[in-house]
């Protein structure tokens, strides 16, 4: 039996990747941080009580900040394979918290590589690195390829920028089994309240349900290559499978702007939509940030675009070039965007039934 150990077990693909690798007969050990509530909503359904017998499913408290910690549990675990999926995920935020993400996202990274190396597990433990088409940032070349000259735009890239090349650089020192799979944005209903495409299937959803009006977004013209985290977690095996290391896009070669993500959403409920506020403002509307600046008719719902979500620097479009992962990975996207849209729009508006209103105020991100 193979022994994998994921870093950001609880997060969107952590939950999707122990899914798949338990079904795949590993043995799965998860790191989590401490947190005041348990939240580990997204991996529950695999929870395997610790006091019964051939438990393959196991969680730690850790933390990217603290190699003590990190190197105990590699150590006590000796994984044949890593998946160093936990970061501190949002763009916009790292330009709030820019030094703490470099700390977990960055130097994080180089705790799990250098544990592995003084462990001397260097032969024994395949690394895979959650690398990001946010590297890509302002555009050099589209598509963008493994070759592609990369211009990070957010403290968020600039720490992954770190964490790609190290763990290149200790592939080459050390003869390491370390990858990058550079990934192009992808979504499930799994996906975090405050990432775009979540927060627009939320309000779809709250809407639906008459509890909702408005939609404050920031930039709608940004363009992004979206695909299903489902299908995104099975390059991530699949790249610790080859014979040699190597780095891989992963990417739906798909580009659509979030505008035509908000109209497909909207579309699944059918009901009337108007876009107001600053930057796409036909009607020569100003900035619009409270409800009060929308007085609605019935039937009617606003996108507002509120300045407040707009980023210092702006990743405008991405597409990604799969050609080198379906050659020699042999991997393809399944999911469609119409299918992952009906599919987290679908989720939402069940999760919405559950819950009470004021659970679902705007969120900041
Ligand atoms: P999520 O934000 O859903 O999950 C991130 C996970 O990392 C969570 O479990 C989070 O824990 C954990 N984490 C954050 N900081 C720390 C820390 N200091 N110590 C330990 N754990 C920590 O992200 P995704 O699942 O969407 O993405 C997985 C990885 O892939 C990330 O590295 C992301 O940057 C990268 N990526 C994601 C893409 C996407 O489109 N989803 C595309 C390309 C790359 P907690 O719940 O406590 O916050
Ligand atoms: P991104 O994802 O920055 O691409 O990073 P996000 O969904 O946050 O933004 C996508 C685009 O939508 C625009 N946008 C908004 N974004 C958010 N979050 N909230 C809004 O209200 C809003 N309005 C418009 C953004 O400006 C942007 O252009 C994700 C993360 O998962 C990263 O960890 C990962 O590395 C990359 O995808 C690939």
């Amino acid at each position: 039996m193979k022994t994998a150990l994921i870093t950001g077990v609880n997060g969107q693909d952590g939950a999707y990747l122990s899914e798949l690798l338990l079904e795949k007969g590993y043995m799965v050990h998860g790191i989590k941080r401490r947190a005041s509530l348990i939240n580990t909503e997204r991996i529950d359904h695999l929870y395997q009580d610790p006091h019964e017998q051939g438990v393959r499913f196991r969680l730690h408290y850790g933390d990217m900040t603290d190699s003590t910690n990190l190197i105990r549990i590699i150590q006590e675990v000796q994984p044949d394979e890593i998946y160093n999926l936990a970061a501190m995920s949002h763009v916009k935020v790292s330009f709030d918290i820019p030094e703490y993400t470099a700390n977990a996202d960055g130097i994080g990274t180089l705790r799990i590589l250098e544990a592995v190396r003084l462990l001397g597990l260097e032969k024994k433990t395949r690394i895979y690195q959650a690398s990001t088409s946010e590297l890509y940032g302002l555009v050099q070349e589209v598509p963008q390829k493994e070759t592609t000259p990369f211009y990070p735009r957010s403290p968020y890239a600039v720490a992954k920028l770190y964490a790609y090349w190290i763990t290149v650089n200790y592939r080459e020192a050390y003869k390491m089994f370390a990858c990058n799979g550079i990934l192009f944005n992808h979504e499930s209903p799994l996906r975090g309240e405050t990432f775009v495409t979540r927060k627009i299937t939320r309000a779809v959803a709250a809407i639906a349900l008459g509890l909702q009006k408005t939609l404050f977004l920031g930039n709608l013209d940004a363009r992004r290559d979206w695909g299903h985290a489902r299908d995104y977690v099975k390059a991530m095996w699949l790249i610790l499978q080859q014979d040699e290391p190597e780095d891989f896009v992963i990417a739906t070669g798909i580009t659509t702007p979030v505008r035509e993500f908000v109209k497909m959403a909207f579309a699944e409920i059918g009901v009337q939509l108007e876009f107001r506020g600053s930057g796409v403002n036909e009607k020569g509307y100003v900035a619009a940030s409270t409800h009060a600046d929308f007085p609605l008719e019935t039937g009617t719902c606003v996108v507002a675009v509120d300045p407040a979500y707009f980023r210092p620097t702006e990743v405008d479009l991405l597409i990604g070039d799969p050609s080198k992962s379906k050659q020699k990975l042999g991997w393809e996207p399944e999911c469609t965007l119409d299918q992952l849209v009906k599919e987290m729009v679908t989720a939402d508006i069940e999760v919405f039934k559950q819950k009470n209103k004021t659970q679902f105020e705007h969120l900041i991100g």
